[in-house]
């Protein structure tokens, strides 16, 4: 069986990280697509001498040609800028749709056919942009950013309880942005709700609360740590599971930000909802009952949204 090829749209931070990883598992070969010169080539080309030594067969090419990710079966795009000191949400939000429209016409042009996991920020309006731009199946198109939350959320949890980060299972949905919903009722350790482990007596509500707090603002927390970007381990992590349970078609539920079509009562927005992700992409979406209190933080999330998607349209009326 011939490998997959797996296309990265970005080589900076994130983008670097998906090669390792994506090469460490033997994915697929792996292309580092950017426009900056030389690094792609220079990560590609350091990651295969690591090859020798760590016993993989992943080949790895950096580039600055679309022609390059002809045929990918993934594609994950991280490419953008992050904000920088005096730049407005808005700036950010012009540079990156720019950035989506020609990443989705290349994407149209050489690998029509992939999956796209669409990572660059702000997350959920990119995603939904991308698709458009693309013009790919919107099933085919998702984005990257409750595995994260949901793994942010995981891993504090685990701490506080000191219990196995892999016995705490967590959801996180909505926007990626201040407004996410970590759903406390669907988030457990072994099955057990937080809020019995609460009356379990093994934490306590305002525990929780800063718990959920922290989680909200874990991107921040890291960036205010690196002071020079932000997260990359973690998010690379999260969406190299998402293109496994896609290559592999294992049929993981894992939040992601999906275009609905009527799911949640809500039409043509992408936002984070639980999915089954397999061979078919966004295969199904879970449409998880909210409480009054749930529901009014998704609406408010879903709000937040929707202002970046008019944003996007004023820029770019062609959405
Ligand atoms: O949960 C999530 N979705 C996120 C999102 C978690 C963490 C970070 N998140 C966002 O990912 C972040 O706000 C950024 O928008 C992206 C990528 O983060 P990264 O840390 O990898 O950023 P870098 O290191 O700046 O890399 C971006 C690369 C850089 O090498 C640029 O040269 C390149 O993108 N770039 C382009 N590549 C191809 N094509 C175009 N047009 C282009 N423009 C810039």
């Amino acid at each position: 069986m011939a490998r997959k090829k797996i296309a990265l749209i970005g080589a900076g931070m994130i983008g670097g990280t998906l090669a390792h990883l994506a090469a460490q598992k033997e994915l697929g070969d792996v292309v580092l697509f950017d426009i900056a010169e030389g690094i792609p080539e220079g990560k590609g080309l350091d990651i295969a001498e690591s090859s020798p030594v760590d016993g993989y067969d992943s080949r790895l090419k950096g580039t600055q040609d679309y022609k390059d990710i002809a045929d990918a079966d993934v594609c994950i795009v991280t490419a953008g800028v992050a904000r920088k000191p005096g730049m407005s949400r808005d700036d950010l939000l012009g540079i990156n749709l720019k950035v989506m429209k020609s990443v989705g016409e290349g994407i149209k042009e050489h690998a029509p056919n992939a999956l796209v996991i669409c990572i660059t920020n702000p997350l959920d309006a990119m995603v939904w942009a991308l698709q458009k731009f693309s013009g790919l199946p919107k099933e085919k198109v998702i984005g990257m950013a409750g595995i994260l939350d949901s793994a942010r959320f995981r891993y504090f949890l685990a701490e506080e309880f000191n219990v196995s980060v892999e016995s705490v299972t967590a959801f996180v949905l909505g926007g990626h942005g201040d407004t996410m919903v970590p759903l406390e009722r669907y988030s457990t350790v072994a099955g057990i709700p937080l809020p019995d482990l609460v009356e379990m007596g093994w934490t306590t509500q305002d525990k929780v609360d800063s718990i959920i707090e922290r989680t909200r603002k874990g991107g921040g927390e890291i960036v205010a740590l690196l002071k020079t970007g932000s997260a990359y381990y973690a998010p690379a992590a999260s969406a190299i599971q998402m293109a496994e349970s896609y290559l592999r078609d294992k049929k993981l539920v894992v939040p992601c930000a999906a275009s609905l079509s009527g799911e949640y009562g809500l039409n043509d927005l992408y936002v984070g909802v639980p999915i089954v992700l397999g061979a078919g992409g966004c295969e199904r979406i879970v449409e998880v009952k909210f409480s009054d209190e749930e529901k009014a933080m998704f609406d408010n999330s879903v709000g937040a949204v929707r202002e970046l998607m008019d944003a996007c349209i004023k820029l770019d009326p062609s959405l």
